[in-house]
């Protein structure tokens, strides 16, 4: 029998090559031996924002993706999973693989019942495809409007498709600038499902937590409660840098105070796109009592919303 996978041990370190893929020359791959958190969650603590990439070479990255990746198989989240303290994952859809739900659902598959999903799908799915995704263990799907991620799609597909995930009881994720926010907002506030928005509408933490661009992203989840925000990715949006991102905090725990029972927490592995440095997925769960300061918090924030979400059926 083979020995466990084990982050930064054998075995745990990113290949380049997969298949007939070869990862972008400036890809930067997960961190090679990430450190184990000094704070411990609590029992049923929830990932509610990672992604598997392929591998390439049995689940083919998409074709119209805007990067390809180094491989991130879930036999490795899941060794993150255990090695972080963490019990389950929420995988979303990455666009490496586009519309081309199946490595989600492998992974889906082979949890266990520990990992939900949110998928992509395209204006033509069926009726029995979106059946075979609830069945696998998904619960959302995800609209995109980074323009480097992807082309853009029509207003109406969207609202298609939020028509027809909505009687399934998923919700929608969303990911976007926070300067795209202003045109956005009408359409967020209009969608039928409870939605959920991809690292705290990416604010630019160089500008004030109490001016008006993030003044704006509050007003949307206090004037709409069925908007949620993942408090995730202090790595993608600090300036300031590791270990603490201490110029996202304050962004974060804004959200985390004010809309306890709709926030989500997640590491974001194997963090896609990043440019200056990879995090060490053990400080990224330190960074949890910075935003989250209370034992009632962190509950919240990794357990009881993650779980109402997508695990209570
Ligand atoms: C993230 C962020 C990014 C990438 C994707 O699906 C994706 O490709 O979400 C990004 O590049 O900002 O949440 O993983």
């Amino acid at each position: 029998m083979s020995a466990a996978l084990v982050p930064g041990g054998p075995g745990w370190a990113a290949s380049g090559a997969s298949g007939r893929f070869t990862m972008d020359r400036d890809w930067l791959a997960y961190h090679p031996c990430p450190s184990k958190p000094t704070y411990i969650p609590p029992p049923g603590a929830v990932d509610a924002h990672c992604h598997v990439f392929g591998p390439g070479a049995e689940f083919p990255y998409a074709p119209e993706r805007k990067y390809t990746p180094c491989d991130a198989s879930k036999e490795h989240l899941w060794a993150l999973r255990d090695y972080l303290g963490l019990e389950r994952n929420v995988i979303v859809q990455a666009t490496c693989h586009g519309t081309d739900n199946r490595a989600l659902v492998d992974a889906l598959r082979a949890s266990h019942g520990r990992a939900r999903g949110v998928a992509s799908v395209a204006r033509s799915v069926t009726d029995a495809e979106l059946h075979a995704l609830d069945a696998a263990g998904v619960r959302g799907v995800r609209f995109n409007f980074v323009k480097r991620l992807v082309d853009t799609t029509p207003r109406e597909v969207l609202e298609a498709i939020a028509a027809r995930v909505a009687p399934l009881r998923w919700h929608i994720v969303i990911y976007f600038e926070a300067a795209e926010l202003p045109q956005l907002y009408d359409f967020f506030a209009s969608l039928p499902t409870t939605v959920v928005v991809d690292h705290m509408g990416r604010p630019d933490v160089t500008k004030s937590v109490d001016g008006p661009e993030f003044e704006l992203f509050v007003r949307l989840m206090r004037e709409h409660e069925n908007v949620w925000s993942k408090v995730s990715c202090p790595e993608r949006l600090s300036k300031a840098g590791p270990p603490r991102y201490d110029d996202v905090v304050p962004f974060a725990r804004r959200l985390v105070a004010t809309f306890p029972d709709r926030v989500l927490w997640g590491t974001d592995w194997p963090h896609p796109n990043l440019k200056t440095h990879m995090p060490d997925d053990g400080k990224l769960l330190d960074y949890v009592p910075l935003i989250a300061p209370t034992p009632d918090l962190q509950q919240k924030l990794l357990v009881g919303n993650p779980r109402r979400l997508y695990f209570d059926r």
